[in-house]
This record gives structure tokens, C-alpha cells and sequence, in this order.
């Protein structure tokens, strides 16, 4: 409709068309009546209700128990929290009221890692929002929440059908008082590729905007030349650049002497160099052990005059005697997530770590009773997740040996089971070991770790062993990922890439050894925007110009279903994972103040073509809708 404005309005006509005129001309906007929100709404719930959710095997929605919202009374006294301290006294206030903290300082994963590495990154905004002035009330004392970045911006989009900015846009309304963190891949944005070094400013600058306070950057190989240029943007933009370091390896394995101590602090040199305000150690897959993190820790705080954020999985169960170790090596800030989304693939246990350090004087500043009602509400909100847990139900010491990040591990294992190799996860697990030995070694975390999958997947589903890579590499048709990595596309890794290995794969290509960001072509955002502004019928926000930058046939996908079904992230999680039972009646508040009555009221029998008639009460009214049955 938008479009057939544009075409009859009389500039069009008169030939004054570009889009400036569309800025100045707000009857554009008025537009008939199309299928309504209600109608759209039924279709999606339909469709899930005959067909399934995408992944998970059809089955009759379950009653679940509603998750508790404690009950929280909003008092300005909290807004005195750490986003304060950087609003009024900017990063080097920031930087030094940490330094001046003698208790150790927590950052809360739950909203990002934390269900990323237990849930596949399923957690939608709804079941966050429901949760995030709470929690901003009952942690006034947290460093930061981590919420944003690593795998939820493609996965909102992708799978969960909801904009990520705007999941973004909420929780910073909602928790002013706390620094907002997000997890940025270097180069690689959110995505799992290199972008130009335009598509990365405007991502950062567009981040800061919409409210993200600190940016852990990392390199997918360590790579720190791929690291200079976001901290350099995230510096501009006033808010907090932390640099991080991948931890790979065993520094208390002598054998394996390529990651070792002196490996970690000159990086750690570089990044101070390079204008990081904090160091992280992000320890991805939990391969840090108790005694390497006591000379781990004390060795970077020698070396540096940066504070120190610790980052680890507590994949292995050893998670909480890391963290003991690194806190009496004098680290400044642990990540950590709610007991009830803590643990194995996640972050260890904030209220573990709060009863682990009680009688020590570094003991984190944070209420327990607090902790205790999230962990109840997020205990009940995990288990509408539950098809996408990744059935690991105790510790893991296997880690040490496959070392696969905790963020990657269920995701991985939804990737094995989408190429029919769901039975085979241990060979999986096991040749993703022998890829990293046979790529030299190296850093393992997205993107890196994905081409690592990809290759162990390849391998397993051909039947292939190193032998063969070698023996008939020239004919076999390597994953594109794998490609791209041997190519330089990732950036370089410690000691370079294993030269016979590359020939093989390169195929009489040749390797770049620059910058990937410098040689990709800028992206034109201007023609973007006019392109999209034709394809869609509307103009475009910068956010979804960048979303289109990153990920154009995810967005375009994404798009599509808003078109045909409306905005489905207001429907609460069980309906929209499992649709309706017969004779269910649902509230949906699809704005504010205006909710709609569902109930499904009888679904009928397969017609001819597949179709089956859905029928449903809206607000008391009788609408039907057709559903082709994919069964
Ligand atoms: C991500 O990049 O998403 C990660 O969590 C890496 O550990
Ligand atoms: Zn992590």
C-alpha cells in the first residue's frame, strides 16, 4: 500500500520523485486496511498448533507452571548504579571506581550467555522483559548484565522472529541503573564472517545509541590487528572498550607450550596498547583451571594496569574453585549467571559463588534472597525451553579434551541433529578435537569454532580421517567456511596456518595475509536504503539497515514473517513454541492497554489440497483460518 501512495501522489507523478519527499509527505502513511493483526495472529497460532515449531517434534502443548515475577518496588534510591557512575564520570571515572572496589564485582550472564550455551540462545524478549526491572531493583549492585551480542542478534531474527533492537531498546528502558553488556565478535559484528570496516562503525555506533555501555571485544584467533578497530570505534563513542583475551589450552601443560604464560601477557601488553579500558579473559569453553587462574591472574595484573574481567564456562564443575583462585589472584570482575541458569555450558553459580566466598573479605556485594527469587522465576521460565537443552546433565570433564566453547556446544549438537547425525554427537565431539590438532591448533570460539564444527561434521558425515584430507583433498569439496578460514578471511592465527593444509584447501587460490575489513568493498548504506525502501514499500530504520548489512537473507526472511503474521513476539512462549490446546484460552496484549481474547475453538479434518479450516474465538467472535497441515 505504501508503494501505490507513493505511485499516485502527485509529486511521483510530476516527476519530483526521491525519497526526501516521502519525509515530507505523511499521507503516504495512510493506507487501507490490509488482512488485520488478529487474523495474522491466528494464522501463525494455527500454523504451530497443526504443524509444530520449527525443531522441535510436534507435540501437545504442555501445561507449564507460571514463572513468579517477584514483586519489586520501583525506588529511585537504586538508580545509583554502575551506568550512573560512567554517565557522570566517563570511562576513566568508570575505570577508576572499579580499581577502588575491594569486593569483587559480578556481571549476570543469564540474559545472553547464559541461555545461549543452555538453550541454544532460544530465550525470547518477552520471558526478559518480564524479568528485567526486577532484576535491575533486586542487583542494584552488579558491574554490568550481560544481554546482547555473540549468537541472540541472528538467532532473534532467525528463529525467534523478533527484532533484536528492540529487545535492546526495552531492557535499557527498564534497567537504568546498570551497565548494559554485549558480546562483539572483532570484525566479525555478530555475524560469523568478516565485515567491512564500515558495516563494523556503524554497528557500534548504532549499539552505544540504542544503550549498550561495554563492549567485550574478542578475535575468533586472537588476532589482535582484527581487534584495533571496534576498540577504536567503541573508545569514540564514550563507552567501555574491554578487550578480550581467548583462553586455548593448558598454561600448566608444558607439552603444549604454543599458549603459554608469556603468550597471554604480551597479548595482554598489546591490547593496553591498543587502548582497551579493561582486559577480559574469556575462557569460552572452561579450560581454566584453578592453579592456571591463580598465575594466570596474577601474572596480567603485573603486567598491566587494566582491570580485569574474568570470563568462564563451568562446563567441567570446577567453575566456582576458578573463580576462588582468580579472586584471590586480585581479578576485579567474574561473570556469573542465576543458579538456576548457571552451570555446565553457562557461567557458575552467582549465589554458589556468593556462599563459596562468605567469611572472605572479597565477597561480592549482592543480596541473596534476591538471587533466589530470579533463580525461581527463571527456573520455570527454562523449562518452556526445553526441547533445545542440550540433555548434558551433569559435569562435563570431558571439555578438557574436546575444549568446545559452552556457547557453541548446544548449538553444535541442533546442527548435528539437522544433518541426520544427531546418534553420532560423541564421534562429533571427538573429531572436533582431531580438526583443531589438524588446523595447528587453534583459538576455538565463533567464528573459529564454527568452521571447527563444520569440518568435524564434513568429516564425520564423508567418513573421512586426516589421511584422507590429505590423500584426496584436491577432489573433496571442502565446507565454504573452511574455505574462507584457510583464505585469511578470519584473520591470521598464532603461528599461521599449517601450509600443506591450506594448499589443499585453497586449491591454487591464494591467501590474503592484510586485514580482511580493508579489502571488502564498503557497504553503500545510502543505495541500501533506497533498495530496501522499493522492496519493502517503506522506509527503513538504520537498525534494520544494519541488520540487512549483516545477515540480508536471514533479514529478508524475517521480514516475511512479519508480513504474514504481524508481530509475533508478543505472544507469550508456550503458545508461541507449542500453539493452543482445544478449548484453551489465551490473553494477548498487543499493545499497550490493548489486549486480544483468543480461544481455539475446534480444528478441522485434512481437506483435499492439505488445508485444514483452525477455528477460534477473537474476543468473543468466531473466526476461522486455513492452515495447510505439513504433516
Ligand atoms: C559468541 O561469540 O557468541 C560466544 O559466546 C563466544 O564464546
Ligand atoms: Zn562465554
Amino acid at each position: 500500500p505504501f508503494l501505490e501512495n507513493v505511485v499516485k501522489h502527485e509529486d511521483f507523478l510530476s516527476g519530483k520523485y526521491n525519497t526526501s519527499f516521502i519525509d515530507s509527505s505523511p499521507e503516504l502513511f495512510v493506507f487501507p486496511k490490509r488482512k488485520d493483526r488478529g487474523t495474522k495472529m491466528l494464522s501463525y497460532i494455527g500454523t504451530v498448533t497443526v504443524n509444530g515449531f520449527p525443531g522441535i517434534d510436534k507435540q501437545k502443548k504442555p501445561v507449564f507452571e507460571k514463572p513468579v515475577v517477584p514483586k519489586v518496588k520501583y525506588s529511585e534510591q537504586k538508580l545509583n548504579g554502575t551506568k550512573q557512575i560512567l554517565d557522570k564520570h566517563g570511562t576513566s571515572g568508570l575505570i577508576k571506581w572499579i580499581k577502588d572496589q575491594n569486593q569483587v564485582l559480578l556481571t549476570d550472564t543469564t540474559f545472553r550467555d547464559g541461555h545461549q550455551s543452555l538453550l541454544a540462545t532460544r530465550v525470547r524478549t518477552n520471558d526478559l522483559k518480564n524479568i528485567a526491572e526486577p532484576t535491575s531493583q533486586l542487583l542494584p549492585h552488579l558491574f554490568s548484565l550481560e544481554m546482547w551480542g555473540g549468537a541472540t542478534f541472528d538467532v532473534s531474527y532467525r528463529f525467534l522472529k523478533e527484532d533484536p533492537w528492540d529487545r535492546l531498546l526495552t531492557i535499557r528502558d527498564k534497567v537504568p541503573n546498570v551497565l548494559l553488556q554485549m558480546l562483539l565478535r572483532a570484525s566479525n559484528a555478530v555475524g560469523y564472517k568478516n565485515y567491512p570496516d564500515n558495516v563494523i562503525k556503524e554497528f557500534v555506533e548504532k549499539s552505544a545509541y540504542a544503550g549498550i555501555d561495554v563492549f567485550r571485544i574478542f578475535d575468533s584467533l586472537n588476532w589482535v590487528k582484527g581487534m584495533t578497530l571496534a576498540i577504536d570505534e567503541v573508545g569514540k563513542s564514550g563507552k567501555i572498550a574491554e578487550a578480550a583475551i581467548c583462553y586455548t589450552g593448558d598454561i600448566l601443560d608444558s607439552s603444549r607450550p604454543k599458549y603459554n604464560l608469556e603468550y597471554y601477557k604480551n597479548m595482554a601488553k598489546e591490547l593496553e596498547q591498543a587502548g582497551a579500558h579493561i582486559l577480559a579473559i574469556k575462557d569460552m569453553a572452561g579450560l581454566l583451571k584453578p592453579r592456571a587462574a591463580y598465575e594466570l591472574i596474577s601474572t596480567l595484573k603485573d603486567a598491566v594496569d587494566l582491570p580485569i574481567h574474568l570470563h568462564t564456562h563451568d562446563t567441567s564443575g570446577n567453575g566456582i574453585f576458578t573463580y576462588s583462585k582468580a579472586i584471590e589472584a586480585g581479578v576485579d570482575i567474574v561473570d556469573v549467571a542465576v543458579s538456576s541458569m548457571a552451570g555446565l555450558t553457562s557461567q557458575p553459580s552467582a549465589n554458589s559463588l556468593y556462599y563459596a566466598l562468605e567469611g572472605y573479605e572479597r565477597q561480592p556485594n549482592i543480596d541473596i534472597q534476591s538471587l533466589e527469587q530470579l533463580s525461581q522465576y527463571w527456573e520455570n521460565v527454562r523449562k518452556y525451553y526445553v526441547n533445545f537443552e542440550s540433555g548434558m546433565n551433569a559435569p562435563h570433564s570431558e571439555i578438557y579434551m574436546h575444549e568446545m566453547p559452552g556457547g557453541q556446544y548446544s548449538n553444535l549438537q541442533q546442527q548435528a541433529k539437522a544433518v541426520g547425525l544427531g546418534d553420532e554427537w560423541d564421534k562429533v565431539k571427538g573429531m572436533y578435537r582431531r580438526v583443531n590438532d589438524l588446523f595447528g591448533d587453534i583459538v576455538k570460539v565463533t567464528p573459529s569454532s564454527k568452521v571447527v564444527g563444520d569440518m568435524a561434521l564434513f568429516m564425520v558425515q564423508n567418513k573421512l580421517n586426516e589421511d584422507d584430507i590429505f590423500e584426496k583433498g584436491e577432489t573433496l569439496d571442502f565446507p565454504d567456511s573452511v574455505i574462507e578460514l584457510f583464505e585469511g578471511y578470519l584473520g591470521q592465527p598464532h603461528g599461521g596456518f599449517p601450509k600443506e593444509l591450506q594448499r589443499i584447501i585453497l586449491k591454487g587460490r591464494t591467501p590474503i595475509t592484510e586485514r580482511p575489513g580493508e579489502k571488502l568493498e564498503p557497504v553503500n548504506f545510502q543505495a541500501m536504503k533506497e533498495e530496501l525502501f522499493h522492496s519493502l514499500g517503506r522506509p527503513v530504520t538504520n537498525f534494520e539497515l544494519i541488520a540487512n548489512a549483516l545477515y540480508p537473507k536471514v533479514f529478508s526472511e524475517y521480514i516475511k514473517t512479519c508480513d504474514m503474521y504481524g508481530d509475533i513476539s508478543v505472544l507469550d512462549t508456550p503458545t508461541f513454541l507449542y500453539g493452543m490446546r482445544l478449548g484453551e484460552e489465551i490473553e494477548v496484549e498487543i499493545e499497550q492497554g490493548k489486549t486480544l481474547i483468543v480461544k481455539l475453538v475446534s480444528i478441522g479434518e485434512p481437506q483435499a489440497d492439505g488445508h485444514r479450516v483452525v477455528y477460534f474465538e477473537l474476543n468473543g467472535q468466531p473466526r476461522e483460518v486455513l492452515i495447510k497441515d505439513e504433516n
